[in-house]
């Protein structure tokens, strides 16, 4: 198999999901630091225009979203699996909770403390990221919302974890604690002192940060992008759910909530769970570009 590479950045709360996905698999992986704010320019030729963090690249092809990166590692390294038996549909059901709620609830809390630190050029590429204004002093006078909602669904984790188990669902790590622990991470460093009454959600924290992120291996961008050229995308399954347009025609696949810039291809194939385009950038040659489906918007044309 060609090398995994993640395009990453060390502070980004979705590539320490990926690394921790990684450390699971006890991966062997390049790492390629990507800018935390645009422009990306050596990652755009991979993307197409997507510049959310992380993305992986496996030759040349290009996965976007961790959904797929942690779905895409279970297929390429099935062992040790992020699925106890039986575990798939909650496991991934809890992602989808994780990322469209309690993601925006531990950034805010973050923000409300961090904020005012932030730099004016990230609080603008923050800004048209999202599609809303930056405003720190919004995020403090919500913080006591905030900090409740937090501390409300930490405490589902407390209470999940007092049957004893080491992980959420099982003895051993899944994909469940793979898409919350980052959730922990990102608010444990400003905000230390909110843990204090949730001890098994801490202990469960460190047990996850003991995990690590496998064996990373610095990448310079511009070799990246020179693999992906000499590369030849894997063969593509092509499948059509009969939910969308046709195989074959040009597409736009976009982001439904922040960094919604669409990606043009040529629709190679559309899955319950996955849909796949192909792209051609003189910088990279061809590209099979892989999204999830929910949470992207896949449009003809
Ligand atoms: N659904 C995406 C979310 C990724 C995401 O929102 N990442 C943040 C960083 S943690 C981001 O892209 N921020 C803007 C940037 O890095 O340019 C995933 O699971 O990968």
């Amino acid at each position: 198999m060609a090398d995994i590479i993640l395009h990453h950045y060390p502070l980004s709360p979705y590539a320490e999901k990926a690394r921790t996905a990684l450390g699971i698999k006890r991966a062997a992986w390049r790492s390629v630091i990507i800018p935390v704010i645009m422009p990306k320019p050596d990652l755009m030729p991979l993307t197409g225009g997507y510049r959310k963090t992380p993305v992986m690249q496996i030759g040349a092809d290009i996965y976007c979203d961790t959904q797929l990166i942690v779905r895409e590692l279970e297929r390429r390294i099935p062992s040790p699996s992020f699925y106890p038996a039986g575990t798939r549909g909650l496991a991934d059901g809890i992602g989808w909770w994780a990322e469209r709620s309690l993601f925006n609830v531990a950034v805010g809390v973050t923000f409300a403390k961090t904020g005012d630190q932030l730099p004016q050029a990230f609080r603008d590429d923050r800004a048209k990221f999202s599609g809303r204004t930056f405003d720190p002093e919004r995020t403090r006078a919500a913080e006591p919302r905030l900090l409740a909602d937090y501390r409300a669904q930490l405490q589902w984790l407390e209470e999940n974890l007092s049957g004893g188990r080491a992980f959420l669902l099982a003895d051993q790590p899944s994909a469940a604690d793979v898409a919350l622990y980052h959730m922990v991470w990102f608010v444990r460093r400003p905000r230390p002192d909110l843990f204090a009454k949730f001890p098994l959600v801490s202990a469960w924290a460190d047990r996850m940060k003991a995990v690590g992120h496998g064996a990373p291996t610095e990448m310079d961008a511009k070799d990246a992008l020179a693999i992906a050229k000499a590369a030849t995308p894997s063969p593509v399954k092509a499948v059509h759910d009969g939910s969308g347009p046709a195989l074959g025609s040009q597409v736009t696949v976009a982001a439904d909530d922040s960094g919604r810039d669409p990606i043009s291809g040529e629709l190679l194939s559309l899955a319950a769970d996955e849909i796949v385009i192909r792209r051609d950038d003189p910088a990279v040659g061809t590209i099979h570009q892989h999204f999830p489906r929910v949470g992207f918007v896949l449009t003809a044309g």
